[in-house]
Formats: C-alpha cells, structure tokens, sequence
C-alpha cells in the first residue's frame, strides 16, 4: 500500500491479503461508483436543478432533499444488479429493500445514509455518503430488518465519501483507517492519507450549543469547563466547531482532532439522541476507534450497542480518546 496508488489496486491487495473470494471488492467498486454519481450531482448542484426540496418526508418526518431522494436511487442503482448484496436499508427508506427476484443475491448487507448533512445542501456546504457493510446470516435468502440488527463490532466495513472542496473517500475493514482523493480528471479516488490517527488531546469540540439547556449534566459540566478556557478548571483555551454535517465534522476530528457530541438531551424524552445508530454512529464510531479515537453515549461503547430497530436514535459523543473519557467519567460520577 503505498501513497498515489488507485483505490481500485488498494482493494484488490486488501482481497489478496485475506484470501477472499472477490465479492466484497466488487461491493466496493459499486459503492465507489454510486458515490462518484453522487459527488458528480452534488457538484453541479443548481446547474442541474438539484436542489431544495423533493416534497417529502422520511421515515423520521425530517423534509428529503431533492439530492436526498436522487443520492438513494443512486446508491439503490449501482449496488442493487451485483449479486454481492442480500437487501439494502437506507436513512431514507422506511423498510429494508431486499435485492429484487431478477438479480442474483449475495452473501452482505448494506445500510447508508445516502447524503448526510443535507440541510447544507442549498448553502453549499459540504455534505456525505456514510455506509457500513454487514454479513447478511447463512443461510437467511429474504432478509428482514432482524438480520440487520447486528452490534458495530460485527460490521465487516464501513465509511465515508465527503463532497466538500475535494471528494474524499475515507474507509476502515477492521485495518486501520485510509482516506482516497477523487481524481476528477482520471475518476479514480487515489489513496492520499495513509493509517489516519486522531490525537488523543484536543482543545476543539463540536456541538450545537443552542441545545444547551436541554443537554444533562455531564456534557454541561464538560462544555462550560471548555468555555471557562485558561481561567477554568481545564487550565487551557478551546476553540469550537459546528457544521451540521456529521461527515465534515467526522473528518476534520480524523484530521486534526477534537471532540464531536450529539448527546441525549430532554428536548423531546420521547428520542435517545438526534442521529441514528445504524448508518450514522456505527460506521462513523468504527471509522473513529480505528484511528484510535474513541466513540459512547456517555453511559456505552456505540460498537457494542444491540441496535432494537433499524431507524434507532443514539447519542453520540467520538473523537479524541481523552476528551471522549472524560465525557465518560463525567457521566459515571
Ligand atoms: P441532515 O442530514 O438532516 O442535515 O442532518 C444532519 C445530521 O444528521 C448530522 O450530520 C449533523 O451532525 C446533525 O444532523 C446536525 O443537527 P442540527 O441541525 O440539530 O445541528
């Protein structure tokens, strides 16, 4: 593996290395294919009548994008004829999508977010593909939403495509974590940031503050004492963040470190967080403790959550593994 080879011979040498059978490589070529369709709409953005809203709702009565909708087909279309997937399950699908009768069923299955962020979309600001493959049971020929119900820790892969100043694909098998530019001349993502670390110090958090009265105490105690600075108990100033796109605030934490919260808060009792733990805190949690970040509620390791129900909410508090502590043990007091 070396820096400026293709991602296509990087996955190839990663299949060699474990001796498989060459399926999850193709998976991969089609999901690199969906989103180098997604980046390419993204990136003309009005010029192709793309953006604002598709009239809709999804399953979690959030308003879809027209890119919403468009970025889903187009995962559906380049992942759906391959023969390597079982069923699909998507942000913006109320129900899994088994792998129709005409095309032949394979042996994983995968669950996205097809563009997550979108409420930046119409702001031009950057927005992402988040995916994670799971291995779909022996034996199991019509996947239900039970067969995705598998803890992070089972995930076999998982990442991200960022459409920001430069598409990004940034992936983890269990590996280490390596990020790919998209070449857009060539088309071909490059490997460009090899075995990514994050820091385990940081003085940069993110969080959407305006939520602050609702949040519980540990994350209140956590964020006024990096408000207090050089002043405060943490003897140090901090700097703060806030996107509102979970992928460009994932990869500037891979970059350069920090902390990324979005705990459960009292706003409404009725959801355990904002994001969700399937196609949004799983992937994002692997990708994390492979660079050796850390990810929780604040109260549990995500990886280790048994997900309940495919659209699940969770808290989620990632990033730089001494901040991430001590969010912890500020829950554990
Ligand atoms: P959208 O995809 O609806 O824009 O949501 C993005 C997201 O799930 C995640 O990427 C952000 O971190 C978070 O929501 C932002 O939420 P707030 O708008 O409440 O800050």
């Amino acid at each position: 593996m070396q820096i400026g080879q293709t991602i296509t011979q990087f996955i190839i040498e990663e299949q060699r290395r474990t001796s498989g059978s060459g399926d999850f490589t193709s998976l991969l070529n089609d999901i690199l294919v969906a989103c180098k369709n997604i980046s390419s709409a993204v990136n003309k953005g009005a010029l192709i009548g793309v953006l604002g809203s598709a009239g809709s709702e999804n399953v979690q009565g959030e308003t879809q994008k027209k890119l919403d909708v468009i970025s889903n087909d187009m995962m559906l279309d380049a992942n759906v004829w391959g023969g390597h997937l079982a069923a699909m399950a998507s942000e913006e699908m109320e129900e899994v999508y088994p792998i129709p009768g005409k095309y032949p069923r394979g042996k994983y299955l995968l669950v996205f977010d097809p563009l997550d962020g979108s409420s930046n979309i119409d702001v031009n600001i950057s927005v992402g593909t988040i995916f994670s493959i799971l291995r779909c049971a022996d034996g199991v020929t019509n996947p239900t939403e039970a067969d995705f119900l598998q803890p992070g820790t089972r995930q076999v892969c998982a990442g991200y495509a960022l459409y920001g100043p430069s598409t990004m694909m940034v992936m983890t098998t269990g590996h280490g974590v390596n990020a790919f530019t998209l070449d857009q001349n060539v088309g071909e993502f490059i490997l460009t940031h090899q075995g990514m670390q994050i820091p385990a110090d940081t003085s940069e958090f993110a969080i959407n503050a305006s939520n602050s009265r609702f949040w519980e105490a540990p994350v209140k105690r956590y964020v006024d004492e990096c408000l207090a600075g050089k002043e405060g108990p943490r003897g140090k100033d901090f700097n703060m963040r806030w996107v509102a796109s979970m992928v460009a605030e994932v990869h500037r934490i891979l970059t350069r470190g920090g902390i990324f919260m979005y705990p459960r808060d009292n706003k409404d009792p009725s959801k355990a967080g904002k994001l969700r733990l399937m196609y949004e805190a799983n992937p994002m949690s692997f990708i994390v403790e492979q660079a050796g970040g850390a990810s929780s509620t604040g109260r549990e390791r995500i990886l280790d959550i048994q997900p309940e129900e495919l659209h699940q909410r969770v808290p989620v508090i990632l990033g730089s593994k001494n901040e991430v502590q001590r969010v912890v043990d500020y829950y554990q007091k």
